[in-house]
């Protein structure tokens, strides 16, 4: 029975731009610094999850589970909380200081949110949420027929799989919350949009970076051609992101944590863009097969000129001077090739283009990459 411990707690997040801004989150530990999003928790169909939140900030924090049934808080089922007359969380609720134990046995697969519960249009944003993956009962991951996201025999096996949570950040209502200001959610305007926690191009570092202590989840996705890629998205902000990855159409296998399948007909459909509201969830597979792949027969592309390379004056470029997948060829002299192995980038993005800036800065935001590799270690891609 996993027991998962949370402490709401404060810190500070770094962006690309060089701004740090306070924030509050979960973290693993009382040791741990204060993360976004908070701690992922894994749990299996059937089996109990205990979460014992402990708060440390100011004023009464909650946590709520949408789409898991019969949740109880102290041993007792959940229920809103009231003072003076006023409704203060939809749960029950930590004290400053103090602890509250949820219990819950999750009914169903997939892929949820857990989130404050307690004046939840501050507290989400200022970032107390995180991602919760249910495993169907009969997930066996060295089976290749049990390595799904929903249970043997709904289609959706997978290779690999990334948990994608979307945010966004205010940063004036932040700093108010900072100096003890009221969080006037009136006057939400976002001016950073977030993958993970990340804006890009952090987004793409490596999970664990040590300069990025607050925000410890990349967001880049990696797989090999025709691999099943499973992208769990979760809208954990206030605002809706067209999201989609270049280079392949996924195929939407589940909503909220609910598989799109009636019966025996699968109701899975392909799409390039979609719409993470807040809030949702949405389970896709991704695969890339190329425009003619095979591992005899690379890719038939021709050479672009010289200007077309991406050969920027700095002198890198992400172009491996070939156009076959994991063949490297010349380049420029010194010109630096990041594209260290010969693959392939996709980009990954919100198409509501004011969130891939920082601050209206273009890159930024709501953006990764997806890498097709020409060979991966199959450790990769495994929450
Ligand atoms: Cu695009």
């Amino acid at each position: 029975m996993p027991v998962i411990n949370l402490w709401a707690k404060d810190g500070y997040l770094s962006t690309p731009d060089g701004n740090s801004i306070y924030f509050w989150g979960f973290a693993k530990s009382e040791s741990d610094p204060a993360q976004l999003p908070g701690p992922y928790i894994i749990a299996k169909q059937g089996e109990t999850v205990t979460v014992n939140l402990y708060n440390t900030l100011s004023e009464p924090v909650s946590i709520t589970f949408p789409g898991q049934p019969g949740v109880t808080a102290g041993g007792q089922p959940v229920r809103p909380q009231y003072s003076d007359g006023k409704l203060l969380s939809f749960v029950n609720h930590a004290e400053p200081g103090g602890m509250m134990s949820y219990n819950f046995t999750p009914t169903n697969p997939g892929t949820f949110i857990y989130e404050s519960a307690t004046n939840p249009h501050k507290q989400v944003p200022m970032g107390l949420y995180g991602g919760l993956v249910i495993r169907p009962a009969d997930f066996k991951p060295e089976i290749k027929e049990y390595k799904t996201a929903y249970g043997a025999g709904t289609n959706t096996e997978f290779d690999r799989e990334y948990l994608l949570i979307t945010g966004e950040i205010d940063p004036y209502l932040h700093r108010a919350v900072e100096n003890g200001k009221p969080y006037l959610v009136s006057k939400y305007l976002p001016r950073y949009w977030t993958l993970n926690g990340r804006c890009a191009p952090d987004t793409m570092l490596m999970d664990r970076v040590d300069y990025l202590p607050h925000q410890p989840y990349g967001s880049m996705v990696m797989g090999l051609p025709g691999e099943k890629i499973l992208m769990r998205y979760v809208g954990a902000g206030i605002e809706n992101h067209p999201l989609h990855p270049h280079g392949a159409h996924t195929r939407v296998v589940a909503v909220d944590g609910r598989l799109l399948r009636n019966g025996s007909i699968d109701l899975s459909y392909k799409r390039f863009t979609v719409l993470v509201g807040a809030g949702r969830t949405c389970d896709q597979i991704y695969q890339w097969h190329g425009l003619g792949y095979t591992p005899q027969n690379p890719i038939p592309t021709t050479l672009p000129n010289l200007r077309n390379m991406g050969v920027g004056d700095a002198g890198w470029t992400m172009w491996s001077g070939s156009p076959y997948l994991g063949v490297k060829g010349d380049i420029p002299v010194g010109v630096v090739s990041y594209n260290e192995f010969g693959e392939y980038y996709f980009m990954l993005h919100s198409h509501e283009e004011l969130q891939i800036t920082n601050w209206g800065e273009f890159p930024g935001g709501m953006m990764t990459m997806v890498a097709i590799y020409p060979s991966l270690s199959p450790d990769v891609g495994l929450l």
